[in-house]
């Protein structure tokens, strides 16, 4: 279709929001309330993100339930009660439910639909997205809520198509119950995903094996039921929780310690590790203010947590196999579990160390590594996504001159604050892939960005101006201010998704904020005060021809 025949086609809106995961799901509504006209679009059959799709037995977030909900609407924070310290994927979808039936958002929403291009007009004004149903909206703002964890990856082993038995992959399962009773179960994966299939999955099937490359780091999760009385007391609370979490360098309630690893004594040292283990969650991560800065203290932290495994694991042979090596502890997302180390002690649990032992190709009947073939009935996948820029790269999207954003980040993402991106005029990314997305709580930071962002809208609608982009010295600065910072960290170490090298011929290194999100808010807040002097501002005379509806 020629540009004139595409415009004559088209739905106008103010904003189009791509993604109803819970960044796109706040930004509707946020922008819904400012009075925009806006079209949400949306890959799977209803919202939730990514909890729509990871439905895999054992699902659950590793962020408190308390840290892990919208912070913005007093109503929704009293009218829901989360059941324990951890949720579960179906009490965490039913809350992403409840806020959509809450606020009336599904009718902004097209479901089952994804978008296939965004293209810029420069002379328009506006953005002009197409999707995979053939329609055409073009709105002068698009807000890609794409989420950084939301293109799966398969693994690159040779005959995938050639399995007979059953197929499923963690970030796709399907929406009825699978039943592993009886079942030969392989799993190739041992991340997050992996971690929470296989101490699952180990207590329900015939057999379980374990196809694992690199060990994780996984701490007790410790997860409980919440009392009345916790929950009374978040409750009357949430004002200062939201404030505190505002403040915090993970972008949630458990406050982070500034006191570094040697400022102790040994032994001090040991009890507050011990502390921290036996008291679950990320406890660990807060305790000491220097474990990803300090490769010395972060070394014993390591090999306080390798002694565990070897006291849980019973198998001398598997115990070593599960400890991690060769990675600073943390520097790959580190798991939270129940009872993960306890399953390899299960007579028909098998580690398979792929590191020892490579997988050579999956089969018609299982997996066949160079010692030899495993039969499997069930084969999964929890072998994790094309993160971070993955989803934002899945389309064609396209700039000022026709520029494209695969062209612009072939070397890897740049942007300003990890929401604008220079030569993109009014297109803005939540959770992006320069901002702290996969570091701290991805709720907190996706209404810091939609509030951001909405603010711009309307510094712009309240000075006639049609887009904002911001200067390449805007964007190079920020970009160094995020390479300066992981220079120090000790999380570009490790070989995982947090520096794209899980994905063959992306470019890695690392390009996330790693100075915690209160210092994230510091930064996009002082940027909103200077009266947003690091963009460029297009238009004014024909403002109201292209910002019709708002
Ligand atoms: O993915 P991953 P994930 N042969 O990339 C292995 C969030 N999350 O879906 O490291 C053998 O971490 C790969 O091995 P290696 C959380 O942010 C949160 O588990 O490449 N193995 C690795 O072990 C998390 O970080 C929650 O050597 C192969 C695994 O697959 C993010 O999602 C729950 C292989 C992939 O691990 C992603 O986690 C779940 C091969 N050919 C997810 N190819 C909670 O909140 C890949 N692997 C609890």
């Amino acid at each position: 279709m020629t540009e004139a025949r595409m415009a004559e086609a088209a739905t106008r809106r103010d904003v189009v929001v791509v993604g109803a995961g819970f960044g796109g799901m706040y930004a509707v509504y946020k922008f819904r309330e400012m009075g925009h006209d806006v079209a949400g679009i949306e890959a799977g059959g209803n919202v939730g993100g990514v909890w729509y799709w990871n439905r895999y037995p054992g699902a659950r977030c590793d962020l408190m339930s308390v840290d892990y909900s919208y912070g913005f609407h007093e109503g929704i924070q009293q009218e829901w009660t989360w059941s324990e310290q951890f949720a579960a994927q179906p009490e965490i979808l039913a809350y992403a439910n409840f806020v959509a039936d809450r606020l009336d958002l599904r009718k902004h929403f097209q479901f089952e639909t994804r978008v296939t291009s965004a293209i810029w007009d420069e002379h328009a004004q506006l953005w002009r997205v197409t999707t995979d149903r053939g329609e055409v909206i073009e709105a002068p703002f698009c807000i890609m809520s794409t989420g950084p964890l939301s293109i799966p990856k398969d693994p690159e082993i040779e005959g995938i198509e050639r399995f007979k038995g059953q197929l499923l992959r963690a970030q796709k399962w399907p929406h009825e119950p699978v039943d592993f009773a009886g079942k030969r179960v392989g799993v190739i994966g041992t991340g997050s995903s992996g971690v929470q299939i296989i101490q699952t999955v180990g207590r329900q099937a015939e057999a379980l094996y374990v196809y694992q490359r690199t060990p994780s780091w996984t701490l007790p999760m410790r997860n409980h039921d919440l009392t009345p009385d916790y929950i009374d007391e978040m409750k009357r609370h949430y004002p200062e929780l939201r404030q505190a979490m505002r403040m915090n360098p993970t972008g949630g309630t458990r406050p982070v310690s500034t006191r570094p690893f040697f400022s102790l004594p040994p032994s001090q040292r040991r009890d507050v590790m011990e502390h921290a283990w036996q008291d679950g969650g990320h406890t660990f991560l807060a305790c000491f203010s220097d474990l990803l800065l300090n490769q010395e203290a972060n070394d014993q932290v390591a090999d306080f947590v390798r002694e565990k495994i070897e006291g849980i694991v019973d198998d001398p042979q598997t115990a070593e196999a599960l400890k991690p090596r060769g990675y600073p502890i943390f520097a790959r997302r580190p798991c939270l579990d129940t009872e993960y180390y306890e399953t390899y002690n299960l007579p028909h649990v098998h580690l398979k160390d792929c590191l020892k032992d490579p997988i050579v190709e999956i089969t018609e009947k299982g997996i066949l590594t160079e010692s030899g073939e495993v039969e499997l009935d069930v084969l999964i996948f929890a072998t994790g996504y094309d993160a971070l820029t993955g989803a934002l790269l899945a389309f064609d999207v396209r700039g000022r001159d026709g520029r494209r954003l695969k062209d612009k980040w072939k070397g890897g993402p740049s942007s300003y604050l990890g929401m604008m991106i220079e030569g993109f005029p009014n297109l803005f990314t939540t959770c992006g892939p320069n901002g702290p997305a996969a570091l701290a709580n991805i709720i907190t930071i996706s209404e810091n960005d939609v509030d951001w962002i909405a603010s711009l809208i309307t510094h712009m609608k309240e000075h006639g101006l049609t887009s904002a982009e911001p200067s390449a010295d805007a964007e190079n600065s920020w970009m160094e201010i995020v390479h300066a910072l992981a220079a120090k960290s000790l999380v570009r170490k490790a070989q995982t998704w947090w520096v794209g090298s899980n994905v063959k011929g992306k470019p890695t290194g690392l390009t996330m904020f790693v100075g915690g999100f209160n210092k994230y808010r510091e930064y996009c807040d002082a940027a909103a005060a200077t009266g947003y002097a690091d963009l460029q501002f297009a238009g004014v005379e024909k403002f109201d021809e292209a910002y019709a509806h708002g």
